[in-house]
């Protein structure tokens, strides 16, 4: 399907009467600028100055755009006190907006906003072009990315629930259905546009994932058997994510400069210095104001996250508004209720800074890591270790049955093997792993206080380090 032709007027819009932070002059230079960088039709009135806010996360729309594979055809921004409730900008900027459609040619008018059907009823009716908002554009984004038969069904009913209450009336959008963005589902598939046929899609999508869970859910078990410890990198779109996790584990995991290349988690188990093994997970950039629908879709996606023991917030220390975008993914981490837990900051992309910032950075006991250069990695791979407190590395020995292989092969896989004799049928082996993989299988320690903890419950002595209550694990 060929959609390099789209071309996307956008329109953003901003609810605030606050006044400019650019003064007068920096606008003029950054409009001409933008004209001069070829985006056409000049006229393609900026009929308010933007904030800073709002100029960055104009910003961040044209790369979702471009991400989407359309060409920007003209920009429309607006400022008004507050959403009108039929058409979000306002009637006269309707038909401003018309005529700007007309006269760049564009075939979809992309609003940096989420329109409620209504809005977008209306502004179909009278616009020339199909009408799309912010979720939408994002959907379409993941459709294109999903790589996953779980990622793919996620975007799949994401999208068929956007669209359904939103279809009465969809004349231009929906009836001809030429292809580009919001009409895609994943892989090479069309959407759906039939009201019966998508609730009765709706149903089946639901079925198959669950059933892409349930074998998911046991592979998870089967995985959860040999207790390795989970680490999960997290952090804005396009922070690095998918580079450092190759670095970390020289996989083969799909890196690219478009946004949300990864939207199905990797996991991989690498080895930390201290021998101890970890399994580390990639996963899906976060972004601002992700459509709550989305995160509710994703949240599988993000039970990689959920589950970790530390999490990695890579950072874009290159980045102009980092510190909104650490604001931003904190936000996200909350709403998955995951802010508890241990979690590094990884100042990432540090090859970009000048000498000067990240002497700065390093001064202030930061992480720093070139993901891209492969700078940092080992002592952040240290730094992981001395997270994983809750679980330490401990030596232990034990005279386990040759009968029970389960035991043999996980102390085999989770810990590293010390020594190692046959005694009649038995393995007497001495292994240093995690205490909670060690503690399972206390009752075949060969120490004296092996029996100790068992059945007791008030005993004062000093805290074993074997029986770390693993029960939140
Ligand atoms: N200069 C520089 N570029 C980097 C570095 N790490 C990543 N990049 C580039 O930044 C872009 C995004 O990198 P990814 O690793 O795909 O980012 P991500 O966080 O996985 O992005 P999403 O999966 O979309 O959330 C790519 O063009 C990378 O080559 C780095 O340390 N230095
Ligand atoms: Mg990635």
């Amino acid at each position: 399907m060929n959609s390099a032709e789209e071309r996307a007027l956008l329109v953003a819009v901003e609810f605030a009467t606050r006044r400019s932070t650019l003064p007068p002059s920096a606008v003029l230079a950054r409009d001409a600028a933008r004209i001069s960088a070829g985006i056409e039709e000049a006229d393609a009135v900026f009929s308010a100055p933007l904030t800073h806010d709002s100029e960055s996360s104009l910003g961040e729309f044209r790369e979702l755009v471009v991400s989407a594979g359309a060409v920007i055809a003209g920009e429309v921004t607006q400022r008004r006190p507050k959403a009108d409730p039929a058409t979000l900008i306002g009637s006269g900027k309707v038909d401003e907006l018309a005529g700007v459609a007309a006269s760049t040619r564009a075939n979809v008018v992309l609003f940096d906003h989420d329109l409620s059907p209504t809005q977008l009823r209306n502004l179909e009716e009278r616009l020339p072009s199909r009408v799309l908002d912010r979720t939408q554009l994002i959907l379409d984004i993941f459709a294109r990315h999903a790589r996953t038969r779980e990622g793919q069904l996620q975007v799949e009913l994401a999208q068929l629930e956007y669209m359904l209450p939103r279809l009465a009336g969809r004349g231009k959008s929906m009836s001809q259905l030429g292809g580009g963005i919001g009409t895609r589902g994943p892989g090479e598939t069309q959407l759906e546009t039939d009201r019966r046929k998508i609730q009765r899609r709706i149903v089946q999508v639901k079925d198959d994932l669950e059933g892409v869970r349930r074998v998911r859910g046991q592979q998870r078990q089967r995985r959860e058997a040999v207790p390795v410890p989970a680490v999960a990198l997290v952090g804005y779109t396009n922070a690095g994510k998918s580079t450092l996790f190759n670095t970390l584990t020289k996989a083969g995991v799909l890196e690219s400069a478009r946004m949300f290349a990864t939207l199905d988690p990797k996991l991989k188990a690498i080895q930390l210095p201290s021998r101890r093994k970890i399994l580390l997970s990639d996963t899906v950039g976060f972004i601002r104001n992700l459509p709550h629908t989305l995160v509710t879709s994703f949240r599988a996606t993000l039970e990689e996250v959920q589950k970790a023991e530390v999490l990695l917030h890579v950072r874009d220390a290159s980045s102009p508004v980092r510190d909104e975008q650490k604001a931003e993914v904190e936000k996200v981490l909350g709403e998955l209720g995951v802010l508890h837990k241990p979690r590094l900051e990884v100042m990432n992309k540090i090859d970009l800074l000048s000498d000067e910032d990240r002497a700065e950075l390093i001064a202030s006991g930061a992480v720093t890591t070139s993901g891209k250069l492969g700078l940092g990695v080992e002592a952040l791979l240290v730094r992981i270790d001395a997270e994983l407190t809750a679980d330490p590395v401990i030596e232990q020995t034990f005279t386990i049955p040759q009968a029970k292989g389960e035991i043999l092969a996980a102390l085999g896989a989770g810990a590293v093997l010390r020594d190692r004799q046959f005694i009649d049928n038995t393995v007497r082996m001495t292994v240093a792993g995690p205490a909670s993989l060690l503690g399972r299988y206390r009752e075949f320690r060969v120490d004296a206080s092996t029996d100790r903890t068992r059945g007791s419950g008030g005993d004062s002595q000093s805290p074993d380090p074997l029986d770390p209550e693993p029960g939140h694990r």
